[in-house]
């Protein structure tokens, strides 16, 4: 079967793109099923999907199934494009973080006329098993993770175990991304390097720790990892026969086994795969640091890594984040990485439920000790699912009347909480906060004047400055928003 595989535009805050690794991982396996296969990411494609759909019909060739992934922000995107797609003819199938947690949405009307099958959880072998019956004009049976309509009916079997060996899946087809439109993960240089070939990997999947905030429906509670073998074996796939020339390791936590991770920073070096430099895109977790680990992932060709800080309280942490960490983990782990040249980069949540000026004061404060190279604010997103999520339906209102609205670029107050938490406060001090990292201080300007993205989009970088320095009317609390009151008093 002819299929397209399928991301909106990731709408993240800069102009930095990351290949969606799973589409990677389902285009891999199907195309090893004997299947075509077409990457599509709206993030890096200067046409819309349509384009495809209908060059591919006027080629004689068309698409007979969509796969679309998303995240819970990218949910209106994802579903306009599976309208676009119906409109065609083609069988829309919807899969990823977002269609884990709640399935049943999109088999609802309006989504419905236009959603034909959403599948749960990991979905290698399950979304093979769909295209493969449908190839031979099967019908669809108990396919695990699978959600559909036969006459009317929602149809659900339930989500297959996560999947145990994952050094039995290939690669991912990294091969087809447009790769040289992927610059760079994070500014490793001074510039976005517009020539950069930027790459991610999976070594495992999975976190065994229970932050409250954090959405993880997909790869779940369970660590699961890759043979150290297996991820050098990507890793020389990727450096000498795609020409990577940065690389991203995007697990949930790559380092909870603190040997293994050794032992893979030793034979990074041994393959002498260390002139790439590579960084830890979504953080790692500072109690599973020593000094000899970051000194073997510099050697390993590491440049930044990343932690979640989450907050400079330590009753905050402990009992509202529950990030099974201290403050001294933390201090820890900055100095190690720093003693071993890495540049650090610290992630803080501003807004958490029972965050108020003294605590976000405190994580203002820690920032500025543990001054990492970059740092980012963000202001806490209930995403359903979590315990945040149920925390606010407790008292509480969670703003968000459309999923786009818990992108990162946002950056807007999403909920209420009871009389004691202040939702002004909280973005008062998140601003404050990139005040006094970037802006107050003579030698962070400096550096922010020197990079070179800042000065080749002027329009972006103003943007930019108004939404984090300044304010924008959207950034308002829903009931101070000028469009929402017009409504309220109409
Ligand atoms: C790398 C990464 C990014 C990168 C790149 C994203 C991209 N282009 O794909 C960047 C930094 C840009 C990013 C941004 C964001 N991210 Co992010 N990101 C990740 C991370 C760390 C790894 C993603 C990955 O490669 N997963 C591994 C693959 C194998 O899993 P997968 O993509 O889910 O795909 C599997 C299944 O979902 C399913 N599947 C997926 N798509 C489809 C499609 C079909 C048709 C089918 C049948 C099946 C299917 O099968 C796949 C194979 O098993 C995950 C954490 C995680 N462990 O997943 C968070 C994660 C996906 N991100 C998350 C969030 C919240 C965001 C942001 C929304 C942050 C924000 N507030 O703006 C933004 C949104 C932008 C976006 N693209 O959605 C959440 C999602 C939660 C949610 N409820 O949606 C996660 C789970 C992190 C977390 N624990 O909170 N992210
Ligand atoms: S450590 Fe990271 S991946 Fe694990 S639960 Fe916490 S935020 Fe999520």
């Amino acid at each position: 079967m002819r299929v397209i595989l399928a991301s909106p535009e990731a709408k993240v805050w800069s102009a930095r793109k990351h290949i969606p690794l799973g589409l990677g991982y389902l285009a891999a396996v199907i195309r090893e099923g004997g299947h075509e296969v077409m990457i599509f990411d709206a993030s890096v494609e200067d046409v819309d999907v349509e384009y495809y759909l209908d060059l591919a019909v006027a080629e004689g060739r068309p698409y007979a199934m969509i796969g679309i992934t998303a995240t819970t922000p990218l949910m209106p995107d994802a579903w306009q494009m599976a309208k676009l797609a119906k409109a065609r003819g083609l069988i829309t199938v919807l899969g990823g973080p977002h269609l884990t947690i709640m399935p049943l949405e999109s088999m609802q009307a309006p989504h419905d006329a236009y959603v034909d099958y959403v599948f749960k959880g990991e979905a290698e072998y399950s979304f093979l098993e769909l295209i493969d019956t449908l190839e031979a004009g099967r019908e669809p049976g108990i396919i695990p993770g699978i959600h559909f309509k036969r006459n009317g009916e929602i149809i659900a079997s339930p989500e297959s175990p996560m999947i145990p060996d994952l050094d039995a899946l290939p690669f991912p087809a990294h091969d087809l991304f447009k790769i040289d439109r992927y610059t760079n993960l994070q500014p490793l240089t001074d510039g976005l390097d517009r020539n950069a070939r930027s790459f991610t990997i999976l070594t495992s999947r999975g976190c065994p720790y229970k932050c409250t905030f954090c959405s993880k429906p997909v790869t779940g509670d369970t660590w699961r990892a890759r043979s150290v073998e297996s991820v050098i074996q990507e890793w020389k796939w990727l450096v000498h026969g795609l020409g990577a020339t940065e690389i991203g390791v995007t697990d949930d936590i790559w380092n909870l086994k603190l040997p293994r991770a050794k032992e893979l920073c030793r034979r990074l070096v041994e393959e002498g795969l260390n002139h790439v430099p590579w960084v830890t895109v979504h953080g790692m977790k500072v109690n599973h640091t020593d000094l000899e680990l970051f000194q073997l992932m510099k050697a390993a060709g590491c440049k930044r890594v990343g932690f979640g800080v989450e907050n400079g309280d330590e009753n905050m942490l402990r009992n509202v984040i529950r990030k099974g960490q201290t403050l001294d983990q933390v201090r820890e782990a900055f100095a190690n990485a720093k003693a071993a040249n890495l540049q650090t980069m610290g992630f803080f949540i501003f807004g958490m439920p029972g965050d108020n000026e003294e605590t976000m004061e405190k994580t203002i404060k820690l920032a500025l000790e543990l001054d990492p190279k970059l740092a980012n604010f963000m202001l806490a997103a209930p995403f359903p699912g979590t315990v945040m999520y149920d925390m606010i339906q407790d008292g509480g209102e969670v703003f968000a009347d459309n999923w786009g609205d818990f992108a990162i670029h946002e950056q807007k107050p999403r909920f209420s909480m009871n009389e004691n938490y202040d939702a002004e406060m909280v973005i008062k001090k998140w601003r404050e906060a990139y005040r006094r990292f970037y802006l107050y201080r003579p030698e962070r300007v400096l550096e922010k004047m020197m990079f070179k993205e800042n000065w080749t989009n002027i329009p972006g970088t103003l943007a930019q400055v108004k939404r984090f320095f300044i304010g924008t009317p959207d950034q308002q609390p829903p009931s101070e928003r000028p469009a929402q009151r017009e409504k309220a008093a109409a």
